[in-house]
């Protein structure tokens, strides 16, 4: 097992640097980051696939809160639920009753039971890997209720057999200390087993450490937290030429400069690994991550040239410890979306066109989106299979939500936690709402196909309409402002074609949303609300704050 224990009260004077940069940057961060935790609620009428050729089936529902699936047989798969720390079994589209484990895990904010892999050996042993964030006195939720430390992000290795996991044993430790300052975030958390059958296991910052491997010069050493970490199935170190260095915890880096992550996979043709990573208040990347890749986080995010954190860094500020070097995102979304689960389709199940793409839901708006590779599969390249504008996305770059359109290949999911390929074929997405679906071709599926989406016949008779736009300052709902009558009805319709929010007072007003607030409204649904009280009231989308209406009620 490998131990990554920190004791820095030596460090103390670069902690309180490193500390007050941290608290700066956090306050900001804070502020403007909501929308990271901002989770899309399911479509009413189902969720829909971009391609008349295929539809969505619901395989199960009643999880709590799900984070991760890996398929242990055909229409078997184990389930992780964040905040329970249960891993539930679901066979043939049942979840059974009883959990095939139940662990005790910390669940603040991103923290709980995050990740799981399985690995089949040929001697007929399964073994099952699950990244956790461990409670701190065997009681779950305690950090939340009680105030209880966790003992900290933490790896497993299971037995699987006859429906149990037993024989736990640790293969990694990431008590990074201190535990957290007030900050239960970026826990990471998805594992992989990969080609060559080490374990890899991406971690982020966890509430904001500031080490060199966030790229500090003057930083505490890194302690195994914002990278990807390989090691072998037994929790040792992979005996190969050192990546970053050759000592603990250098020898377990991957990758490094990752603020957070919930999504990576092996392109099955190349073994590339790809992830998704997230950003602050911008700047949420797809990477291709080589040895040795670091990703520029603290100082880096989002593609260098834009500056987005206003730092002013370039590659040539980052740490870079032996082989490591600095790349560019090959995908970048300047409007945060909360990228997830990242999967490759390695089957032809659902048309030949779509054979090795790679897909990424997202939990802000609980959109599936799909991207081609070139011919090297070394980067992104959108090619005309896609319908509508793809001019907008030749820099790889998402500016404004209307240029997303051409990659969304679903929606109405809820926010997405994980996709997973079946032994069937399909692709089975998972959404924190607890429900579990499958896109299979048409032709395929017993189910009447949902609607397609529109406002007609959604917009409550008797009702005004109000259209929201998009991220476009005053004009982002229209009309604007509106004037109505005590006792009507306003319907907003959200015509873009990501999540907004119909929400009282603006971005600085402490007592936002206090009158009203719709959560999210996803693309293409309506949001109602009857007003009887006379007055002018302002409201905006807490995702998006600069996006600003006024309603007066006379
Ligand atoms: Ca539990
Ligand atoms: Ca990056
Ligand atoms: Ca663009």
């Amino acid at each position: 097992m490998i131990r990554i224990v920190y004791n820095i009260k030596l460090l103390t004077f670069i902690l309180v640097i490193a500390l007050t940069f941290f608290i700066s940057l956090n306050t900001i961060v804070n502020n403007l980051s909501y929308g990271a935790y901002s989770k899309a609620l399911p479509s009413t009428s189902g969720p829909t696939i971009n391609d008349d050729n295929l539809t969505v089936e619901k395989v199960a529902s009643g999880l709590t809160f799900p984070t991760g699936m890996t398929f242990i047989g055909d229409n078997d798969l184990l389930v992780t639920e964040k905040n329970t720390g249960r891993v539930m079994r679901v066979l043939d589209g049942e979840v059974q009753n009883n959990p095939v484990l139940d662990l005790s895990v910390a669940s603040k904010i991103e923290r709980g039971l995050l990740g799981i892999a399985v690995s089949k050996h040929s001697e007929g042993k399964t073994n099952v890997f699950l990244a956790y964030t461990e409670s701190g006195n065997s009681q779950d939720g305690s950090d939340v209720k009680g105030n209880v430390d966790p003992l900290g992000n933490r790896l497993y290795r299971y037995d699987y057999s006859d429906g149990r996991l037993i024989n736990p044993v640790l293969i990694l430790d990431l008590t990074a200390l201190p535990n957290n300052i007030n900050r239960t975030d970026h826990n990471g958390g998805k594992v992989l087993v990969g080609p060559d059958n080490n374990i890899y296991y991406v971690i982020g910052e966890v509430g904001g450490h500031r080490t060199q491997a966030q790229n500090i010069e003057n930083g505490p050493l890194p302690n195994g937290l914002g990278g990807v970490l390989r090691i072998t199935q037994e929790g040792q170190i992979v005996n190969e030429v050192p990546i970053f260095g050759s000592e603990l915890p250098l020898s377990i880096y991957y990758a490094m400069g990752i603020r957070n992550s919930f999504g990576m996979d092996f392109d099955p043709v190349t073994g590339n690994l790809w992830d998704t990573e997230n950003g602050p208040t911008a700047g949420d990347e797809i990477n291709l991550v080589f040895p040795g890749f670091n990703s520029g986080w603290a100082l880096i995010q989002g593609f260098s040239s834009d500056d987005t954190l206003g730092d002013g860094a370039t590659p040539s500020d980052l740490v870079i410890f032996g082989k490591g070097k600095y790349a560019e995102p090959k995908f970048v979304w300047q409007i945060p979306v909360g990228p997830t689960a990242l999967k490759f389709l390695n089957s032809e199940k659902l048309g030949k066109k779509y054979e090795n793409n790679m897909f990424v839901g997202d939990i802000n708006n609980g959109l599936l989106y799909r991207f081609t590779l070139n011919a090297e599969r070394d980067d992104i390249a959108i090619n005309d299979t896609y319908m509508g504008d793809i001019s907008a996305l030749a820099d790889k770059k998402v500016d404004s939500t209307v240029e997303s359109i051409p990659i969304i290949f679903g929606q109405g999911f809820g926010g997405i936690t994980d996709i997973q390929i079946g032994p069937d074929g399909y692709m089975y997405v998972l959404s924190f709402t607890g429900d579990l679906y499958r896109v299979v071709p048409a032709s395929q599926s017993t189910m009447p196909s949902p609607k397609p989406l529109s406002n007609e016949g959604i917009i409550p008779k008797d009702s005004i309409l109000v259209t929201i736009n998009g991220i476009n300052g005053e004009n982002s709902y229209s009309p604007n402002p509106i004037k109505i009558k005590s006792g009507e009805t306003i319907t907003w319709y959200n015509a873009d074609t990501v999540s907004h929010t119909v929400t009282s007072g603006s971005d600085s007003d402490p007592n936002e949303g206090e009158l009203f607030d719709s959560d999210a409204i996803l693309s293409k649904q309506p949001y109602s609300l009857k007003f009887d009280d006379k007055g002018t009231f302002d409201y905006y989308c807490i995702y998006h704050p600069t996006m600003g209406g006024q309603i007066s009620v006379e």
